[in-house]
């Protein structure tokens, strides 16, 4: 084991209360692409073509046809190690709250699988900017599961919602969109109260959810980064463990 392993299981160890804030790169050996980087979802689209209230006002059938994909790709694809060591150690004992800006709902399938038949909600997150798997109506503001098909052969063919006929829309915040003020609210309490802030696989570029830790430095806690390379926040972090979080999360966490 190295030595910042080392140090970085101390730290949990003692930690009385730990938040989680954990981005796409959690996800990415589940396979769910990440949205910068090498390979990053945003390769080939740019994210001012998709994924904003403005691009989906000038061409939704263009971005519904991009989350149609990733419905159907994030479908095919199960939690990793990753999620799985995140959610036992939040049913373990040590309280612990999961934020994530991820919308692919691996998080709450996680915590579905390591409670069995128990349950699930200590280890369930806090979606900062909602789910893949539901819609929203632009009209209305209501929220349905997401249909498990989408016709995106033409504008015309989009679906519509059955109470107000306003355009659906998937459940996730845009860039230039207010992140539901209750969950924002919710996942900075946690981040305030706890004395460890585990980052995971963000690029902690996309604000506010990148300002999620200093809630918990400034309330005097530290801060341990997992990501495969360093970020904005690597200079205050007391220990960042640079390699896959499908690898090194059941290390640190394993009691
Ligand atoms: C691994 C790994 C492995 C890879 N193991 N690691 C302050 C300053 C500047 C700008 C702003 C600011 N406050 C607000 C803004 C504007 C804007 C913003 O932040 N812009 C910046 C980019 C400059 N923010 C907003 O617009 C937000 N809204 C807002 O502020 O509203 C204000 C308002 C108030 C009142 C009325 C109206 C408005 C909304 C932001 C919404 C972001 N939405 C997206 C899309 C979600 C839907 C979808 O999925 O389609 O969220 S953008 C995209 O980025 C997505 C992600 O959740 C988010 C963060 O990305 P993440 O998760 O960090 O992924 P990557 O790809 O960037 O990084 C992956 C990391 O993993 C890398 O570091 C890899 O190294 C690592 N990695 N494999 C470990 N195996
Ligand atoms: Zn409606």
């Amino acid at each position: 084991m190295t030595q910042e392993m080392s140090r970085a299981r101390r730290l949990v160890a003692e930690a009385g209360r730990v938040v989680v804030l954990s981005g796409a790169g959690i996800s990415a050996e589940s396979g769910v692409p990440t949205f910068r980087g090498e390979g990053g979802l945003w390769r080939s689209y740019r994210p001012e073509e998709l994924a904003t209230p403005e691009a989906f006002a000038r061409d939704p059938r263009l971005v519904w046809e991009w989350y149609a994909w990733r419905r159907e790709l994030v479908a095919s694809c199960i939690p990793n190690a990753g999620h799985l060591a995140l959610a036992r150690f939040a049913l373990a004992g040590t309280p612990t709250a999961i934020v994530t800006q991820n919308v692919d709902g691996l998080h709450t399938r996680a915590a579905e699988e390591a409670a069995g038949t128990g349950d699930p909600s200590p280890a369930l997150p806090i979606e900062v900017h909602g789910a893949i798997h539901r819609d929203k109506c632009s009209g209305c503001d209501a929220r349905t599961p997401a249909l498990p098909e989408v016709d995106v052969s033409s504008p015309q063919a989009l679906p519509r919602c059955a109470e107000c006929e306003g355009m659906l829309r998937p459940d996730v915040v845009w860039f230039g969109e207010a992140l539901e003020s209750e969950v924002v609210a919710h996942a900075f309490r946690v981040a305030h109260e706890a004395d460890l802030c585990l980052v995971v696989g963000t690029s902690a570029v996309v604000h506010p959810a990148a300002s999620v830790p200093l809630a918990t430095l400034q309330n005097g806690g530290t801060l341990v980064e997992v990501n495969l390379e360093r970020t904005p926040l690597t200079g205050q972090a007391e220990v960042t463990l640079l390699g896959p979080a499908g690898e090194l999360l059941p290390e640190l966490l394993a009691g």
